[in-house]
């Protein structure tokens, strides 16, 4: 039986993460397909049992059920000290990036290629402008970044990178957001991690049928 199994779903950048990192550490692994576009995390059950927070991913390790990519990416460093801080400072600094992730890179990007690909009515042009305007902001704020070095905290790959990445290794058709020819050091930063030996693509990790996109 595999040590960690990962409660996830194909289109689930934040799955994806996670099972990046599961990956490149060379941990064994088992997915557990959540039915998201079935209903199941907004069921009781789910709430109940796997993450009262109604999310996908959650990870379980022996007795261990941890919720949010970015605690669980936390932990995978300290149980396998890779791709994690090095002082004190470089922490704070990871948490930094996963935290503004969270708040407004990856939050406003998922949004922004749920509502393209996956929604149940086409998308509401305003609605796209505004979360537009706000990635367009949450890029360029990480472009600029990447121009001064070659990862997100200092000059090795880190879990902050995989949490600020996850989404973008999906087929820019599904989000419509071209952003490579745009912000070209994130490009390159993509290239980087690719290289990583381990780097999978998220539906070559990531279990279930893909789900075209509709709109
Ligand atoms: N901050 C959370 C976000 C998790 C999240 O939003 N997961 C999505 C799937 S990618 C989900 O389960 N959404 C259900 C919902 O928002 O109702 C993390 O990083 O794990």
């Amino acid at each position: 039986m595999a040590d960690y199994k990962l409660y996830c779903f194909g289109e689930s950048g934040n799955a994806y993460k996670v099972a990046l990192m599961l990956e490149l550490c060379r941990l064994g692994w088992e997915p557990v397909k959540v039915e998201f576009f079935a209903g199941e995390t907004r069921g009781e059950a789910y709430r109940k049992d796997i993450n009262e927070m109604g999310e996908a991913p959650v990870l379980v390790h022996g007795a261990k059920r941890l919720a949010q990519s970015g605690v669980i990416l936390d932990y995978l460093a300290e149980q396998t000290r890779k791709f994690g801080a090095k002082s004190d400072d470089e922490r704070r600094e990871m948490w930094r990036w996963i935290l503004f992730d969270n708040h407004k890179f990856t939050s406003y990007f998922a949004s922004y290629r749920f509502m393209k690909a996956f929604g149940a009515t086409a998308p509401d042009a305003a609605v796209m402008a505004w979360l537009r305007g706000r990635l367009d902001n949450a890029f360029g704020i990480v472009e600029k970044h990447l121009t001064a070095t070659p990862f997100m905290v200092g000059k090795a790959p880190t879990i902050a990178d995989f949490s600020l990445s996850g989404y973008l290794f999906y087929p820019t058709e599904e989000s419509g957001y071209e952003f490579v020819g745009r912000f070209p050091h994130i490009g390159a930063w993509l290239d980087r991690l690719r290289t990583l030996p381990g780097w999978a693509s998220p539906y070559d990790v990531l279990p279930g049928e893909r789900v075209p996109p509709k709109w």
